[in-house]
């Protein structure tokens, strides 16, 4: 599915704003659905307030019930569409970016598409039920309850003992440690193809010697006969200057003396990007879309992550999409604000933990030279009833969303199916080879990699070792050992070479961090100070400094900003691992990644990724 954009030949109207909103508290969450809510104006079913879309709905209102609700919420929009669109030989499809976590929509009380997990999009064409002239309603269902086959999965907890609890009182427990936003997070659009329309875009990129190869394919719906399409593909450079063209659905072009995508750490010149213009075209109609084109090669040896052949070592954070007031709504403010942040920092990569996030981040990262490891929504899968059937189908329709919506981005580097797994269970071994197996076949050129707990030691895992790249999360001093900061040198070193003498491939430390509550100062430093936060990264560092003369390619520090989690006497307001607050101000250890990232980054600025840029600059002005 490809980003939903206005283009010569497509129109979007943004439904976003206030929608009407109304939590189905019956208990069950049926009511709504036996009371059939959807086919009339809601408020008609009951009291509605207003609810901001996009937007979690927890944190937007005063009432602690609908913070922490459990079930089904009901949201519903009115809009009137432009009178133009009416045009014959037009579609007209309703897409939702994201919602969480299990969704159904209606059209005029016409059910028009169901989806299952948050983060990734779906559509509907809803063009034959839309009405001109007069007010369209559409109504969504949103339930957020997670179960051992969700991904994230999660119980729910009924107990049954009248002298503790009250009548009908449940729970939902689950195995991540961030807090299960819900609602309708992403934008929500409305948009118009020709009849004739681009369906897909896929883009694999490579390079010999100096020359950028660029093969594509094309996929459109829409005609009956397809040797009646015609196609017009033209490969522009950043100055707009054409520098190949195709006229088949598929093909390759070959780009002379091309301009690489960097990142931003190993050039003066990073992130160049192509635009590659497709225009089809048959009796009767016109698509025209423009994608944004990097041209890259990721590789790998058995101690280095090459980009474009050259190691590239990351500098990164894991992150949330997590903020105030808007939960995990996404939020143009907050993704320019962290990207600034991060670019502030020297930080030349992240992970999505532990979604997919938004497009329009993947969009920013492209042109800043930023890189991504994309990872799924499999997270907290700790019981063996995590790793059944149901959940295997789960997973592997996850992966088919993410790759299709994320392949053609030169700033996704590596796929990532899982964050620790409990790959102890016999059931994990086969279940993530299974996947990785899968997203292999779904995408060729990159690496994946499963994210483990890595304290875990290597030779106990079922899972991890099927991965390209060994990517961990340790926490010493911190869960076991608390405040010990003296055995981090130690057990982070003996760790990580015992992952890399048993599975002989690159090792990321995925995660590593420490609580700190911003303010809270002491010296000696303990667990929570600002200080001690300090001394535990540059314990790690000492590490890091030593593996990555070796086999380490990176080092992602846990956590870029606090962000909010499920209430626990261990986490005050949440998880403050961040190296900012989560308004994301900077903590005193942001400055010491800070001056680290900057100076590591600056001596691995590749002198010969310069000078390809400028010999190929020559070339093309002579
Ligand atoms: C982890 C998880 C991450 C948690 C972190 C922590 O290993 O991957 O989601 O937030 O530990 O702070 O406990």
């Amino acid at each position: 599915m490809l980003y939903t954009k206005e283009t010569e030949s497509r129109e979007v109207k943004e439904l976003g704003g206030l929608w009407k909103f109304r939590a189905d508290d019956s208990g069950g969450s049926k009511l709504g659905f036996e009371e059939s809510w959807h086919i009339r104006p809601l408020e008609e079913t009951g009291y509605v307030i207003d609810m901001p879309v996009p937007s979690s709905f927890n944190d937007i209102t005063q009432d602690r019930k609908l913070r922490d609700f459990v079930g089904c919420v009901w949201y519903e929009k009115n809009f009137i569409p432009p009178k133009h669109w009416k045009m014959v030989k037009q579609r007209i499809f309703l897409k939702f970016e994201s919602a969480h976590y299990h969704s159904t929509a209606w059209l005029n009380g016409q059910h028009i598409v169901s989806h299952e997990g948050g983060h990734l999009p779906f559509q509907a064409e809803v063009t034959r039920l839309i009405h001109f002239g007069s007010v369209n309603r559409i109504t969504v269902a949103i339930n957020n309850t997670l179960t051992p086959e969700t991904l994230p999965p999660g119980t729910i907890k009924h107990p049954r003992n009248p002298n503790k609890y009250p009548k009908g009182y449940f729970a939902q427990n689950y195995f991540m440690d961030f807090f299960n936003y819900a609602g309708i997070h992403r934008p929500v659009k409305l948009h118009t193809t020709p009849n004739l329309y681009i369906d897909d875009i896929t883009i694999v990129t490579n390079v010999t010697k100096t020359t950028g190869i660029v093969d594509y394919v094309i996929h459109v719906k829409g005609s009956s006969c397809s040797s009646m399409v015609s196609y017009n593909i033209r490969l522009l450079d950043a100055d707009g200057h054409e520098v190949a063209i195709g006229q088949t659905a598929s093909g390759q072009l070959l780009v002379p003396n091309a301009n690489l995508w960097w990142p931003y750490t190993m050039s003066d010149h990073p992130a160049y990007l192509y635009t590659l213009k497709v225009r089809i075209e048959d009796k009767t109609s016109i698509d025209v879309y423009d994608l944004a084109v990097g041209i890259r090669t990721v590789k790998l040896n058995k101690t280095k992550f090459l980009i474009n052949d050259k190691p590239f070592y990351f500098l990164g954070i894991g992150k949330h999409e997590d903020a105030d007031i808007r939960g995990r709504g996404f939020d143009y403010p907050i993704m320019v604000k962290d990207i600034n942040l991060m670019k502030w920092l020297g930080i030349n990569s992240f992970r999505t933990n532990h979604y997919p996030y938004a497009e329009e981040i993947l969009d920013l990262c492209d042109r800043h030279g930023i890189v991504v490891i994309d990872e799924s929504t499999a997270v907290g899968m700790k019981k063996a009833e995590n790793f059944g059937d149901i959940s295997f189908y789960n997973h592997i329709s996850v992966m088919e969303e993410l790759v299709s919506r994320d392949k053609n981005h030169p700033s996704v580097v590596m796929w990532s199916v899982a964050n620790e797994p409990n790959s102890t269970l016999a059931v994990a071994g086969p279940y993530m080879k299974n996947i990785i197996k899968y997203t292999k076949l779904l995408d060729s050129t990159r690496p994946v990699t499963l994210v483990t707990g890595g304290d875990l030691k290597a030779r106990f895992d079922q899972a991890a070792k099927y991965g390209d790249v060994i990517c961990m999360n340790t926490y010493y001093s911190w869960y076991g050992d608390d405040g010990h900061l003296d055995v981090i040198y130690k057990q982070a070193e003996a760790n990580l070479r015992e992952w890399f003498d048993m599975y002989q491939r690159p090792v990321i430390q995925a995660e590593y961090g420490a609580g700190c509550i911003a303010g809270f100062h002491t010296d000696p430093p303990v667990m929570f100070s600002e200080e001690y936060q300090e001394e535990f990264l540059k314990e790690y560092f000492r590490v890091f400094d030593e593996l990555r003369r070796e086999f380490l390619v990176g080092e992602m520090v846990w956590v870029f900003a606090d962000f909010m989690t499920h209430q626990s006497t261990k986490l005050a307001g949440g998880n403050t691992k961040g190296i900012l607050t989560r308004q994301r101000q900077p903590k005193s250890v942001a400055k010491i990644i800070k001056q680290r990232y900057h100076q590591i980054g600056n001596s691995t600025t590749t002198e010969s990724a310069d000078q390809a840029y400028c010999q190929s600059k020559c070339k093309n002005a002579k």
